[in-house]
Protein backbone atom coordinates (compact mmCIF):
# COMPACT_ATOMS: atom_id res chain seq x y z
CA UNK A 1 0.00 0.00 0.00
CA UNK A 2 1.22 3.64 -0.95
CA UNK A 3 0.08 7.43 0.30
CA UNK A 4 -0.30 8.87 -3.14
CA UNK A 5 1.18 12.64 -2.86
CA UNK A 6 1.52 15.65 -5.52
CA UNK A 7 4.40 14.16 -7.62
CA UNK A 8 5.01 10.47 -5.50
CA UNK A 9 4.38 8.06 -3.12
CA UNK A 10 5.20 6.98 0.68
CA UNK A 11 5.10 3.35 0.86
CA UNK A 12 2.94 2.45 3.93
CA UNK A 13 4.25 -1.12 4.44
CA UNK A 14 6.14 0.26 7.44
CA UNK A 15 5.23 2.43 9.87
CA UNK A 16 6.58 6.35 8.99
CA UNK A 17 7.40 9.37 11.48
CA UNK A 18 6.36 12.67 10.62
CA UNK A 19 8.72 15.76 12.21
CA UNK A 20 7.27 18.62 13.71
CA UNK A 21 8.73 21.85 12.45
CA UNK A 22 6.88 24.99 14.07
CA UNK A 23 7.69 28.46 12.42
CA UNK A 24 5.70 29.70 15.53
CA UNK A 25 6.09 32.18 18.10
CA UNK A 26 3.56 30.59 20.42
CA UNK A 27 3.26 26.50 19.91
CA UNK A 28 3.00 24.42 22.86
CA UNK A 29 5.93 22.57 23.36
CA UNK A 30 8.78 24.53 20.94
CA UNK A 31 7.18 27.77 20.10
CA UNK A 32 9.76 30.48 19.18
CA UNK A 33 12.58 27.84 18.88
CA UNK A 34 12.40 28.22 14.74
CA UNK A 35 12.05 32.29 13.79
CA UNK A 36 14.72 32.19 11.41
CA UNK A 37 14.23 30.46 8.17
CA UNK A 38 17.91 29.23 7.92
CA UNK A 39 16.91 27.33 11.91
CA UNK A 40 14.18 25.87 10.95
CA UNK A 41 15.52 24.24 7.54
CA UNK A 42 18.30 23.47 9.93
CA UNK A 43 16.26 21.73 12.24
CA UNK A 44 14.28 19.66 9.62
CA UNK A 45 16.96 18.33 7.64
CA UNK A 46 18.00 17.02 11.75
CA UNK A 47 14.16 15.76 12.45
CA UNK A 48 15.19 13.59 9.18
CA UNK A 49 18.70 12.51 10.23
CA UNK A 50 17.02 11.59 13.56
CA UNK A 51 15.05 9.09 11.47
CA UNK A 52 12.05 10.90 10.37
CA UNK A 53 10.40 10.01 7.16
CA UNK A 54 9.19 13.52 6.33
CA UNK A 55 8.20 16.82 7.80
CA UNK A 56 5.00 18.41 8.53
CA UNK A 57 5.79 22.47 8.46
CA UNK A 58 3.04 25.00 10.53
CA UNK A 59 3.29 28.07 10.74
CA UNK A 60 -0.07 28.99 13.22
CA UNK A 61 -0.50 27.19 16.93
CA UNK A 62 -3.20 25.33 17.42
CA UNK A 63 -2.90 24.52 20.91
CA UNK A 64 -5.50 25.26 23.18
CA UNK A 65 -6.30 28.99 23.65
CA UNK A 66 -4.12 29.94 21.01
CA UNK A 67 -4.80 32.72 18.60
CA UNK A 68 -5.31 32.94 15.16
CA UNK A 69 -3.21 34.48 12.94
CA UNK A 70 -3.98 35.72 8.85
CA UNK A 71 -3.10 34.58 5.53
CA UNK A 72 -0.43 36.50 4.99
CA UNK A 73 1.47 36.30 8.48
CA UNK A 74 1.34 32.04 8.06
CA UNK A 75 2.53 32.58 4.85
CA UNK A 76 5.24 34.48 5.15
CA UNK A 77 6.12 32.56 8.37
CA UNK A 78 5.89 28.92 6.52
CA UNK A 79 6.70 29.70 2.61
CA UNK A 80 10.69 30.02 2.75
CA UNK A 81 11.03 26.85 5.10
CA UNK A 82 9.07 24.89 2.76
CA UNK A 83 10.82 25.68 -0.71
CA UNK A 84 13.84 25.04 0.72
CA UNK A 85 13.33 21.80 2.99
CA UNK A 86 11.72 20.52 -0.22
CA UNK A 87 14.59 21.51 -2.47
CA UNK A 88 16.84 19.64 -0.22
CA UNK A 89 14.19 17.04 -1.51
CA UNK A 90 12.23 16.00 1.84
CA UNK A 91 8.81 15.08 1.67
CA UNK A 92 6.72 18.09 3.17
CA UNK A 93 3.76 18.05 4.80
CA UNK A 94 2.31 21.91 5.60
CA UNK A 95 -0.21 21.59 8.83
CA UNK A 96 -2.77 24.78 8.48
CA UNK A 97 -6.09 25.53 7.81
CA UNK A 98 -6.19 27.38 5.80
CA UNK A 99 -6.79 27.29 1.48
CA UNK A 100 -4.90 30.19 0.75
CA UNK A 101 -2.07 28.98 2.31
CA UNK A 102 -2.32 24.78 1.63
CA UNK A 103 -2.36 26.38 -2.38
CA UNK A 104 1.06 28.52 -1.52
CA UNK A 105 2.62 26.09 0.28
CA UNK A 106 2.07 22.90 -2.42
CA UNK A 107 3.38 25.58 -5.06
CA UNK A 108 6.62 25.92 -2.85
CA UNK A 109 6.76 22.60 -3.11
CA UNK A 110 4.92 20.91 0.00
CA UNK A 111 3.40 17.64 -1.05
CA UNK A 112 0.73 16.64 1.63
CA UNK A 113 -1.60 19.44 3.30
CA UNK A 114 -2.55 18.59 7.53
CA UNK A 115 -5.64 20.26 7.90
CA UNK A 116 -6.43 19.93 11.48
CA UNK A 117 -10.21 20.87 10.70
CA UNK A 118 -10.64 17.63 8.23
CA UNK A 119 -11.13 19.90 5.49
CA UNK A 120 -14.76 21.12 6.04
CA UNK A 121 -14.08 23.66 3.60
CA UNK A 122 -15.10 23.32 0.21
CA UNK A 123 -12.24 25.60 -1.01
CA UNK A 124 -9.78 23.54 0.82
CA UNK A 125 -11.05 20.21 -0.90
CA UNK A 126 -10.70 21.89 -3.67
CA UNK A 127 -7.40 23.17 -2.91
CA UNK A 128 -6.49 19.07 -1.99
CA UNK A 129 -8.08 17.63 -5.40
CA UNK A 130 -6.43 20.02 -7.61
CA UNK A 131 -3.15 19.94 -6.48
CA UNK A 132 -2.95 15.91 -5.64
CA UNK A 133 -1.87 16.45 -2.29
CA UNK A 134 -1.68 13.71 0.50
CA UNK A 135 -4.08 14.67 2.90
CA UNK A 136 -4.47 14.58 6.90
CA UNK A 137 -8.15 14.56 7.98
CA UNK A 138 -8.45 15.57 11.66
CA UNK A 139 -10.59 15.46 14.23
CA UNK A 140 -11.47 18.22 16.32
CA UNK A 141 -13.97 19.00 18.98
CA UNK A 142 -14.84 22.77 18.93
CA UNK A 143 -11.93 25.41 17.81
CA UNK A 144 -8.14 25.63 19.66
CA UNK A 145 -9.73 28.64 21.29
CA UNK A 146 -12.55 26.70 23.23
CA UNK A 147 -11.95 23.11 22.69
CA UNK A 148 -11.06 22.13 25.67
CA UNK A 149 -13.96 23.83 27.98
CA UNK A 150 -15.83 20.86 28.49
CA UNK A 151 -15.33 18.46 25.64
CA UNK A 152 -18.08 15.24 25.69
CA UNK A 153 -18.73 12.43 24.18
CA UNK A 154 -21.40 9.34 23.95
CA UNK A 155 -18.78 7.70 22.52
CA UNK A 156 -15.29 9.30 21.77
CA UNK A 157 -14.16 6.51 19.58
CA UNK A 158 -17.33 5.46 17.57
CA UNK A 159 -18.22 9.62 17.21
CA UNK A 160 -14.50 10.34 16.16
CA UNK A 161 -14.38 7.22 13.46
CA UNK A 162 -17.88 8.09 11.63
CA UNK A 163 -16.84 12.07 11.59
CA UNK A 164 -13.41 11.12 10.21
CA UNK A 165 -15.01 8.63 7.71
CA UNK A 166 -17.52 11.53 6.49
CA UNK A 167 -14.85 14.04 5.70
CA UNK A 168 -12.55 11.28 4.27
CA UNK A 169 -16.31 10.54 1.66
CA UNK A 170 -16.69 14.30 1.39
CA UNK A 171 -13.25 14.74 0.43
CA UNK A 172 -13.06 11.89 -1.96
CA UNK A 173 -16.79 13.45 -3.51
CA UNK A 174 -14.53 16.42 -4.35
CA UNK A 175 -12.14 14.68 -5.98
CA UNK A 176 -9.34 13.63 -3.44
CA UNK A 177 -8.20 9.87 -4.37
CA UNK A 178 -8.74 7.29 -1.48
CA UNK A 179 -5.14 6.31 -1.58
CA UNK A 180 -4.11 10.17 -0.79
CA UNK A 181 -6.25 10.08 2.46
CA UNK A 182 -4.86 9.59 5.75
CA UNK A 183 -6.90 10.26 9.04
CA UNK A 184 -6.00 11.35 12.35
CA UNK A 185 -7.87 11.00 15.95
CA UNK A 186 -6.74 14.51 17.12
CA UNK A 187 -5.42 13.58 20.08
CA UNK A 188 -5.84 16.89 22.40
CA UNK A 189 -8.34 18.58 20.28
CA UNK A 190 -11.58 18.89 22.32
CA UNK A 191 -10.68 15.86 24.70
CA UNK A 192 -10.30 14.87 28.10
CA UNK A 193 -7.18 12.65 29.08
CA UNK A 194 -9.93 9.79 29.43
CA UNK A 195 -11.04 10.31 25.63
CA UNK A 196 -7.09 10.64 24.37
CA UNK A 197 -6.77 7.13 26.51
CA UNK A 198 -9.88 5.52 25.34
CA UNK A 199 -8.65 6.42 21.76
CA UNK A 200 -5.45 5.01 21.57
CA UNK A 201 -6.80 1.88 23.62
CA UNK A 202 -9.27 1.29 21.06
CA UNK A 203 -6.98 2.51 18.02
CA UNK A 204 -7.59 -0.45 16.02
CA UNK A 205 -11.39 0.38 15.60
CA UNK A 206 -10.09 3.76 13.73
CA UNK A 207 -7.82 1.42 11.71
CA UNK A 208 -10.60 -1.39 11.06
CA UNK A 209 -12.43 2.33 8.49
CA UNK A 210 -9.27 1.25 6.06
CA UNK A 211 -7.98 4.83 6.12
CA UNK A 212 -4.33 4.76 6.89
CA UNK A 213 -3.67 6.17 10.74
CA UNK A 214 -2.23 9.48 12.04
CA UNK A 215 -1.61 9.54 15.52
CA UNK A 216 0.05 12.67 17.33
CA UNK A 217 0.53 12.35 20.68
CA UNK A 218 4.05 14.05 21.04
CA UNK A 219 4.39 15.56 24.38
CA UNK A 220 0.62 16.76 24.83
CA UNK A 221 -0.87 17.75 27.98
CA UNK A 222 -2.28 14.52 28.98
CA UNK A 223 0.74 12.81 28.79
CA UNK A 224 1.99 15.39 31.47
CA UNK A 225 -0.72 14.36 33.38
CA UNK A 226 0.12 10.87 33.67
CA UNK A 227 3.77 11.45 34.28
CA UNK A 228 3.90 14.30 36.55
CA UNK A 229 6.25 15.97 33.81
CA UNK A 230 5.48 19.41 33.50
CA UNK A 231 8.21 20.39 30.80
CA UNK A 232 6.60 19.39 27.50
CA UNK A 233 9.79 18.75 26.08
CA UNK A 234 11.00 16.39 28.62
CA UNK A 235 7.79 14.02 27.31
CA UNK A 236 9.53 12.51 24.99
CA UNK A 237 10.21 9.58 26.51
CA UNK A 238 6.19 9.05 27.04
CA UNK A 239 5.44 9.86 23.02
CA UNK A 240 7.65 7.46 22.21
CA UNK A 241 5.38 5.19 24.51
CA UNK A 242 2.65 6.41 22.28
CA UNK A 243 4.56 5.67 19.05
CA UNK A 244 4.72 1.94 20.41
CA UNK A 245 1.23 1.43 21.58
CA UNK A 246 0.03 3.58 17.96
CA UNK A 247 2.15 1.26 15.83
CA UNK A 248 1.13 -2.11 17.90
CA UNK A 249 -2.54 -1.24 16.98
CA UNK A 250 -1.83 -0.51 13.20
CA UNK A 251 -1.07 2.99 12.88
CA UNK A 252 0.66 4.23 9.79
CA UNK A 253 2.32 7.16 10.61
CA UNK A 254 3.25 8.94 13.64
CA UNK A 255 3.70 12.98 14.28
CA UNK A 256 6.60 13.45 16.85
CA UNK A 257 8.50 16.30 17.89
CA UNK A 258 11.55 14.18 18.73
CA UNK A 259 11.44 11.01 15.76
CA UNK A 260 14.69 9.59 17.02
CA UNK A 261 13.34 8.16 20.64
CA UNK A 262 10.05 7.11 18.51
CA UNK A 263 12.26 5.73 15.39
CA UNK A 264 12.95 3.01 18.36
CA UNK A 265 9.97 2.57 19.64
CA UNK A 266 8.11 2.22 15.37
CA UNK A 267 10.65 -0.12 14.68
CA UNK A 268 10.13 -2.58 18.19
CA UNK A 269 6.47 -2.30 17.94
CA UNK A 270 6.56 -2.91 14.19
CA UNK A 271 8.75 -6.11 14.72
CA UNK A 272 6.79 -7.60 17.23
CA UNK A 273 3.36 -6.75 15.39
CA UNK A 274 4.38 -8.61 12.07
CA UNK A 275 6.74 -11.67 14.58
CA UNK A 276 4.96 -15.27 13.39
CA UNK A 277 6.91 -18.32 14.37
N1 LIG B 1 -1.20 18.22 16.72
C1 LIG B 1 -0.74 19.49 16.69
C2 LIG B 1 -0.68 20.19 15.48
N2 LIG B 1 -1.04 19.60 14.31
N3 LIG B 1 -1.86 17.72 13.14
C3 LIG B 1 -2.32 16.47 13.15
N4 LIG B 1 -2.69 15.89 12.00
N5 LIG B 1 -2.41 15.74 14.31
C4 LIG B 1 -2.07 16.27 15.51
O1 LIG B 1 -2.21 15.58 16.54
C5 LIG B 1 -1.57 17.61 15.54
C6 LIG B 1 -1.48 18.33 14.32
C7 LIG B 1 -0.30 20.14 17.96
O2 LIG B 1 1.07 19.99 18.17
P1 LIG B 1 2.18 21.09 17.84
O3 LIG B 1 2.24 21.35 16.38
O4 LIG B 1 3.47 20.72 18.42
O5 LIG B 1 1.71 22.36 18.64
P2 LIG B 1 1.09 23.74 18.20
O6 LIG B 1 -0.24 23.45 17.60
O7 LIG B 1 1.00 24.51 19.49
O8 LIG B 1 2.00 24.37 17.19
Amino acid sequence: MEWKLAGRALPLDRPLIMGVVNVTPDSFSDGGMLTDPQEAIDHALGLVAAGADLVDVGGESTRPGADPVNVSTEIGRILPVIAAVAECGLVVSVDTTKPEVAEAAMSAGAAIINDTTAAGDPAMRRVMAETGAGVVLMHMQGTPRTMQENPTYRDVVAEVRDFLVERARGAEAAGVPRSSIVVDPGIGFGKTTEHNLELLRRLGELVATGYPVMVGASRKAFLGRITGIDDPSRRDVATAATTALAVAAGAAVCRVHDPGASRQAAEVAWAVSRVRI
